[in-house]
Parts: structure tokens; C-alpha cells; sequence
């Protein structure tokens, strides 16, 4: 058995030059950041790039992590002063140990402190990766009053909830005290992440505090971001591996690729870690990274994770090892993302989609399609249909776009009816749709398509949409998959009068 991970230990990696540690003064460096939802993706991504900013240039931009209502992240590297490794799994192996997590908080039981935290003026920076769904947008991309953790902080402001309550909160206790506003950093995939919440949170202050309000739109600057690496969940061979390699036992170390990358917008002053000096891009194009990355990447993910499932594949590396679905993602990205959006000037957009295949099939990353699988109510409306939307004004194909869709109602249906648990905050709307488990096809797209917190009048009244959706769902429910697949990629002509004939 390894001795902990702790700052005590730390010393015996001193001599280990492969395996980086703090080097700024960790114990007098402060808090300058409150980041919320402090899970894997935040660990394996921003606090890196913020470790290696404090490692290059110092300053106090030690992080507070808030998690919102589970309190394992906290319990677990209490344990071990916060201390966690990071592990790049690819080509090279690399290991990091990552102190820039100073403390973390559990809104739901710590309330007053995390508020507190926020309201300290060493705090400049609030940053967030709380899920599409923390957002509580409605499907016109407003904040959604009727959310539940909405009406509750509506109800009680100073007992906030949710991520826009409690920026609220502790941006009126900032302003109460004389204390300058911080800025708010989205790190999450949501497409115009930055403009969004910031419309979010003057909703929100704007249905008690007007003055309020007007303070936040003045003070704040929600910059626009894109974020991008490869971060499976850690699991126990996780925790078995990176404790044999540093000698320490790390019960909480995260494992990623080596592709690292984050965009944000060039819009806003005020003080930050030297970011710009450890590979963060800053640039007024952030649109063009956001929808080439959202549209690529993440759609290829979804695709894979519903299409991928529903063949019985268990890893994006084995699904796109398959000659089938290696095809079928490399045509839906040349035939029918790219020449959907605007690539910004000095990305190129073929190179990079095939960089993205190639990330994929990283061997030394184990990332469960189920995971990706998680809450696709909230990401196929980021990630597929505003290229089917884009698409269908343009008078461009969507049949392959129109396949992941369909293998996303597939993988729905199926979970109903063998009443397996279904992760997405619209899971009960689901389970109360009888629609969804009938064996008319018809009956079934017209159902999804009808729910408007997802689907407009713009996929609702389509009717090439929709036929493409009840041929391609006809043909999951009557063939395998694969063939599916094939048949799209190969024979288009074909494929196409085949699937106007069903
Ligand atoms: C994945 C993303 O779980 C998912 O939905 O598509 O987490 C993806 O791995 C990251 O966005 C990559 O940057």
C-alpha cells in the first residue's frame, strides 16, 4: 500500500522528475477563483491550465470548488489536501500532480460560506462547469421560470439553489459591501455559453432587483467559451494505475487525453491567471471554435453514443474501430457538418475533423458511450439539431444527421421498454409519453417531435425531416444497425429511394 497523496508526501516526488508538482507557494497563494461543479472535466481542464499559470507566473488564483449538492469531490480530496493527479493517456503517458484546488464547497449544505467565499473581493473570478441542464434554459434560450430550482430561489434569493442563484446572490452582497463586481467564465458545451448565462442571470435579477440588475449588466462580463478535451469519468483501474505510477495513493485522479484546448472571447478586462502564456486562445471569433467543435466533435459523440449502443458497443475506441460506424461519422462530418457553419479563418476544418476521428481512437482511453449517453434531451439541441436546422434552410442533406437523431428515439424507446434507467432531467416526460413505446413508427416521431422544449415548428412541420426520421427509425427496428450504416454511406442513390420506399 502506497502512502497518501498529501502535501506532506509530496516530497517524495521531489526527486521524480517525470511527475510535475506545484511549484508556486501553494500554502500563501489565495483564492482568486470560485469555480461551480468541480467535476472530472473541470479538474482535467481549466485547473491545469491554472496550475500551470500559477506555475509560470504565480499569483493567487487558488480555486474554491463548489459543488452543487453531492459532497464526494469534497470528501474525498479533503483527504488528501485537495491534491490530485492528473494522468494524459495517449501516445505518451504523462503524470501531473494538480494543487490549484484549494477547498471545496458543498452548496447545498454550506450555503452561507459558499456565498461568503463568493463575496470575498479576492474572489475575481467565478467560473462553471454545471452541465447544459445547470443552466435552466427553456428552448428559446431564455432562463425557464418555471424551472423548479428557479421558482425556488426566486422564492428564497438568499438561500439560493442553483449556479445563477447563487451568482446573484453574492453579486448583490458585492454590491451591498462597495465590493467590485467578478466576472463569470461558462466552461461548458452550450453554444454562446457566456451570452446565454448572462441573459440567464439579468432574467433572474431582474424579476426582484432592477437596480440590481442594472449593476450586473454594467459590471459583469460573461465572455463567450469553448472547452475540448477528452475526459472519461475515473474508475477504479483509474485509481489502481496512477498510484502505482507516482508511489502515492491518489483515491481521486483524473485521466484525459492529450488534446487540450480553450477558446474564450477577447471581450472583457479585469484580472485573470496568465492563461495566455500556458495555451489558452483568446480571440473575438469564439462563435466559429464553439460550432466547429459543438458540430463536430460533440455530435460525432452523441452519434456514436446512441448508434454505438444500440449495436452493443461499450467505448467510443470500439465503435469507431468498426469499418461500419468509421465510415458513417467520417461521412456525416465531410458530407453534412462541415459547409454547415463558418469555421473561423485560421481553423482547418477537414484537418481538424480528422484530428477529432483520430482522438477517438486513442486506445489508452477507456470512455464509455453511456457516459456521453447522459442527458441527451439537453445536448442534441447544442449538438445535432442546429445543423439539421442549418441544413434544411440551406437545402443540405440531413439524411445522416436524420440517422443520429433517429438512433437517439431508438435508444429512448428501448430504455422504456425494458425500463432501464434513462440519465436526462426529461427522463419522467418520457416514462409519461405511452406514445413512445407503440410499434407505429409514425406515432413514435410524431411524439418526440411534438415535445417543444426540444423540437420548434421548424423540425415539427418538415416533412422531409420527418420522413427521413420514420424511414430511418423503420430500418433500426427491422435491420441491424450496421447494414443501416452501410447502406447510407455506400449507395446513396440506392440507399435514398430504399428509405422512400419504406
Ligand atoms: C462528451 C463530452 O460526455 C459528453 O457528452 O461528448 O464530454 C466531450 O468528451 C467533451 O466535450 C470533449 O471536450
Amino acid at each position: 500500500m502506497h502512502l497518501p497523496l498529501k502535501k506532506l508526501n509530496l516530497s517524495q516526488l521531489a526527486n521524480n522528475q517525470k511527475i510535475p508538482t506545484p511549484k508556486y507557494d501553494r500554502e500563501n497563494t489565495d483564492i482568486g477563483i470560485v469555480h461551480l461543479g468541480p467535476g472530472a472535466f473541470h479538474r482535467a481542464h481549466q485547473a491545469v491550465y491554472t496550475e500551470n499559470a500559477m506555475n509560470l507566473s504565480g499569483g493567487n488564483w487558488g480555486i474554491c470548488g463548489v459543488s452543487l449538492r453531492s459532497a464526494t469531490a469534497r470528501d474525498i480530496l479533503a483527504e488528501q489536501d485537495n491534491l490530485y493527479t492528473l494522468a494524459v493517456l495517449d501516445k505518451k503517458v504523462s503524470y501531473q500532480v494538480i494543487g490549484a484546488i484549494k477547498e471545496i464547497l458543498v452548496a447545498s449544505e454550506q450555503s452561507d460560506d459558499v456565498i461568503a467565499r463568493m463575496s470575498t473581493a479576492s474572489t475575481k473570478l467565478v467560473t462553471l462547469t454545471i452541465t447544459e441542464k445547470g443552466y435552466c434554459l427553456a428552448s428559446n434560450g431564455s432562463l425557464d421560470l418555471n424551472h423548479k430550482d428557479i421558482k425556488h430561489d426566486l422564492a428564497k434569493p438568499t438561500t439560493p439553489v442553483s449556479a445563477i442563484g447563487f451568482i446573484v446572490e453574492s453579486l448583490r452582497q458585492r454590491k451591498l459591501n462597495g465590493v467590485n463586481a467578478y466576472n463569470v467564465l461558462s466552461c461548458d458545451n452550450v453554444s454562446g455559453n457566456g451570452d446565454k448565462l448572462r441573459r440567464a442571470v439579468l432574467g433572474y435579477a431582474g424579476q426582484f432587483d432592477t437596480s440590481l440588475q442594472a449593476w450586473i449588466d454594467k459590471n459583469v462580463a460573461f465572455p463567450n467559451a469553448m472547452v475540448d478535451s477528452i475526459t472519461p469519468k475515473t474508475e477504479s483501474y483509474t485509481v489502481e494505475s496512477v498510484s502505482k505510477a507516482i508511489y502515492l495513493q491518489d483515491n481521486w485522479p483524473i485521466q484525459r487525453e492529450e488534446f487540450t484546448q480553450w477558446v474564450i472571447e477577447n471581450n472583457w478586462q479585469g484580472e485573470r491567471p496568465d492563461w495566455e502564456n500556458v495555451g489558452v486562445i483568446f480571440t473575438d471569433d469564439v462563435e466559429g471554435f464553439e460550432k466547429a467543435k459543438l458540430r463536430l466533435l460533440n455530435c460525432l459523440h452523441s452519434t456514436l453514443a446512441y448508434a454505438g449502443s444500440l449495436a452493443g458497443f461499450e467505448t467510443v475506441f470500439d465503435v469507431t474501430s468498426d469499418q461500419s460506424f468509421y465510415q458513417f461519422i467520417t461521412k456525416l462530418a465531410s458530407d453534412e457538418i462541415i459547409g454547415s457553419f463558418v469555421p473561423p479563418k485560421e481553423l482547418d476544418v477537414k484537418a481538424y475533423s480528422d484530428q477529432i476521428i483520430q482522438r477517438f481512437l486513442n486506445p489508452s482511453i477507456r470512455h464509455l458511450l453511456a457516459q456521453i449517453a447522459f442527458d441527451g434531451s439537453q445536448k442534441i439541441q447544442m449538438r445535432i439539431l442546429p445543423t439539421i436546422k442549418d441544413n434544411l434552410a440551406l437545402g443540405r442533406s440531413t439524411k445522416l444527421l436524420s440517422l443520429s437523431l433517429a438512433c437517439w428515439f431508438e435508444f429512448i424507446c428501448s430504455a422504456l421498454k425494458e425500463g432501464a434507467e434513462i440519465v436526462d432531467p426529461m427522463a419522467s416526460i418520457f416514462a409519461n409519453m405511452p406514445q413512445l413505446l407503440s410499434e407505429d413508427v409514425l406515432d413514435v416521431v410524431t411524439a418526440f417531435l411534438s415535445i417543444e422544449s426540444i423540437f420548434d415548428q421548424a423540425f415539427k412541420n418538415n416533412t422531409q425531416l420527418k420522413a427521413q426520421l420514420v424511414g430511418n427509425l423503420t430500418a433500426l427496428r427491422l435491420g441491424e444497425i450496421n447494414h443501416i450504416v452501410d447502406k447510407l454511406c455506400a449507395k446513396d442513390s440506392h440507399t435514398a429511394v430504399l428509405l422512400n420506399n419504406t
